[in-house]
């Protein structure tokens, strides 16, 4: 029996702000004592966690004076350093502030666009003395609720001309190596995010001055937000080579942003993910971007974390045993007969005959191997 015992080299992470969440929510007050990040990073690291992701506001409070700032930033790698952890990422805090209260990079007051870049150019500094190499924006409340009020076609020049400022500061810092990653989000908290899904977002990374230095943090949450199949949007990243990151959870579609702990929700789903990012070899950290139930008190937050690496573990097993099967793999061969055949030139593809009987006879086997995978993950095979 696998002790699915967390190991460094699984490269998991966690948001500094997940394990810092303390069960708030619209309608009522905290649960749970907040845990200083420093703190974070040990527990964390003690239980076999690989990784952080933060936003630079969770270690270092906006108000801190330059001394302060670089206290914490030294304390924090020496925190890693002792747990042999890495910084996955490091974005900006630009939504909690009232001053963002109609988006960043897309209010309308120039000033607050301009404090927002001064954030996310602060993140990117603190990332680096981190030894991150990646900001992930997740721009909060770059959205809309009154369409007469921002307009859309404005409000994506914004992003854009945003995207580039950061890239122009990576580059003329010397950061070599560094990146800018968009994480889409459909709703919550505006009524509407621009860049709502990874088909937005890769949209606009193509209009980049530099679309090379920019992709995506996909989150499982944010496509099931969005009624998406999450399987489809990280693969979709993966084959253009822009899944710079990942975020695990999980999420009933449709609804508010649930950042529920791994697999708490659609398994099947969870499963396929885990297989896409294990089967192509993507070097990513593995990163929970999820919290605690509210109802949960300080104690089983821990067993928040281990449950997400463990369930991730679980169902990485059950991607070796997909892998093995040999029915299933019997049917996936005899599915996938065919599936480089070139495509022959325009004169001979019209002469192709339309054999509906032959066409309709090729068995499809859906129906054995979707319950195949079922009872694969029901622990019946
Ligand atoms: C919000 C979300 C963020 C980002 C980081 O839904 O996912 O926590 O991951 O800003
Ligand atoms: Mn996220």
């Amino acid at each position: 029996m696998a002790s699915y015992q967390p190991q460094k080299s699984d490269k998991f992470a966690f948001g500094l702000w997940t394990i810092m969440n303390t069960g708030r929510d619209p309608f009522g007050e905290a649960t749970r004592e907040r845990i200083d990040p420093l703190d974070v990073i040990t527990e964390l690291g003690k239980r076999g966690v690989w990784g952080i992701e933060m936003h630079a506001e969770d270690l270092i409070p906006p108000t801190a004076t330059a001394a302060e700032r670089d206290r914490l930033i030294k304390e924090a790698n020496k925190r890693m350093a002792d747990q042999g952890m890495a910084c996955v990422n490091c974005g900006a805090n630009v939504f909690a502030h009232p001053v963002y209260k109609d988006g960043a990079l897309t209010s309308h007051d120039p000033k607050v666009r301009q404090l927002a870049l001064q954030r996310y150019l602060n993140s990117i500094d603190v990332g680096v003395a981190l030894g991150s190499k990646l900001c992930d924006l997740w721009w909060g409340r770059d959205g809309a609720e009154v369409d007469a009020a921002k307009e859309p076609l404005e409000a994506i020049k914004w992003l854009r001309e945003g995207l580039n400022y950061l890239q122009s500061y990576i580059d003329k810092q010397g950061y070599t190596g560094y990146r800018l990653a968009i994480e889409p989000k459909p709703n919550e908290p505006r009524g509407d995010i621009y860049m709502p899904t990874v088909g937005h977002a890769l949209g606009l990374i193509a209009t980049l001055n530099k679309p090379e230095n920019c992709g995506l943090v996909v989150e499982i949450a944010h496509s099931r937000m969005a009624g998406l199949n999450t399987y489809h949007d990280v693969a979709q990243a993966i084959e253009v080579g822009k899944l710079f990151g990942c975020h695990f959870n999980a999420q009933k579609p449709l609804r508010y942003d649930q950042d529920q702990r791994f697999g708490s929700e659609d398994l099947k789903e969870s499963f396929f993910v885990v297989k896409l990012v294990e089967d192509t070899g993507w070097q990513g950290a593995r990163s929970f971007d999820a919290h605690a139930f509210r109802s949960s008190d300080r104690e089983e937050v821990w067993d928040f974390v281990s449950g997400c690496m463990r369930t991730y573990l679980i169902l990485k097993e059950k991607v070796q045993k997909f892998n093995k099967d040999p029915e299933i793999q019997a049917i996936l061969k005899e599915l996938r007969s065919g599936a480089g055949e070139p495509l022959p030139p325009h004169d001979q593809l019209k002469k192709i005959a339309f054999d509906a009987d032959q066409l309709a006879r090729r068995r499809l086997h859906h129906e054995r191997l979707d319950q195949l995978t079922q009872e694969l993950l029901l622990g019946v095979r």
